[in-house]
């Protein structure tokens, strides 16, 4: 009898356990503690003159007035913590609190983010934001979880297009060769090789030089990102593709965010919509400011709509790439919200 007592307190006191452990969220932290100061370091990859650096200002100044400067925040721009690659890593260790890399570079850690790799995904920034900051884009943030990493939302890098020394491009046939520099994502290597180019990824830091140097011809970018990191000094064209929509992610250490007491978090993720806003209003305005400022140091293409329809049609067999390295469901989540099915 005493046997089968036992059996059964030992399977309650398993069960009770188990459940107890698995899948439980941690109890939120309610507790404001008096005396403790949390330091937030951001690290990102652009100059200070950048709307994504004016809208990390504008971040700090939210998060650090309303916590009644029980948060702090402090912000390295211009890769000094490192690129892309380097800051999603440290961020996921916990060297550093938060950053803010372009979409293509998270798809190697995270493929879920492959399905913003579509070429002429969204016709407008607004459709763009309307995906973005609804469920479609959420769904992507949420698989961020596992990686210990947060994705609180998308700040805006832009409509990507192409500079290069060699030639007005127009059309693909004027890409043949060319040697391109993409960023460290497949869907963008197997792009530019559909368009007749000689595609080669590289970290963002290293591009200018490589531009100098000639030992590539080109590459592609935001119109901010090409005049904040004077990428037009050294290039002769600039093609306005528009290719595709390059949305940023603001990335938070999951463990340091969610430890965080309650009324912090809420501080965090109002204070990211807010400077969300601001960055995308003044990464808008920046791009209409800074074509008008190059216009005399850079040859600016526009493109016929037939002639960007010859972009597209090149690269429809991309659909398929990206549904087989985002995982379909996804990536038609996506494509549903963007009217494109
Ligand atoms: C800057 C990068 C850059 C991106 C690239 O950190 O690598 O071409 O567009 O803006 O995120």
């Amino acid at each position: 009898m005493m046997r089968r007592i036992f059996a059964v307190l030992l399977a309650l006191t398993l069960c009770i356990s188990l459940l107890g452990g698995c899948g439980s969220q941690k109890p939120e932290n309610t507790e404001v503690p008096e005396d403790k100061v949390y330091n937030i370091k951001v690290g990102h990859g652009l100059p200070d003159n950048s709307s994504l650096h004016k809208g990390w200002l504008e971040f700090k100044n939210i998060v650090e007035s309303s916590s009644e400067g029980k948060m702090v925040v402090e912000i390295f721009p211009n890769q000094q913590l490192g690129g892309d690659r380097e800051l999603i890593e440290a961020v996921q260790m916990g060297n550093v609190t938060m950053t803010a890399p372009s979409t293509a570079p998270l798809a190697s850690f995270n493929k879920a983010f492959y399905a913003f790799d579509i070429p002429f995904l969204f016709a407008s920034r607004d459709q763009a934001y309307e995906v973005l900051d609804g469920s479609a884009g959420q769904a992507v943030l949420d698989t961020l979880e596992t990686y210990n990493l947060t994705g609180l939302g998308y700040w805006e890098n832009g409509f990507r297009n192409t500079t290069n020394s060699k030639i007005a491009i127009k059309t693909p046939d004027d890409m043949k060769g060319l040697k391109i520099r993409t960023m460290e994502n497949e869907i963008h290597l197997a792009a530019w090789k559909m368009l007749g180019a000689n595609p080669t990824p590289m970290a963002f830091g290293e591009v200018f030089t490589a531009l100098q140097q000639k030992t590539i011809d080109g590459q592609e970018n935001p119109i901010e990102v090409i005049y904040t990191t004077k990428l037009f000094d050294v290039q002769s064209y600039l093609s306005m593709t528009q290719h595709i929509y390059s949305p940023l992610v603001i990335l938070i250490n999951k463990d340091f965010y969610a430890e965080l007491p309650q009324e912090y978090k809420a501080i965090i993720a109002d204070a990211e919509k807010e400077a969300r806003a601001y960055q995308r209003k003044l990464s808008e305005e920046n791009e209409v400011k800074y074509i008008e400022a190059m216009k005399s140091d850079i040859q600016i293409v526009e493109l016929t709509p037939e002639q960007l329809k010859s972009f597209s049609d090149k690269l429809v067999s991309l659909y398929d790439m990206v549904k087989e390295k985002a995982g379909e469901e996804v990536v038609n989540k996506i494509l549903e919200a963007s009217g494109k099915i």
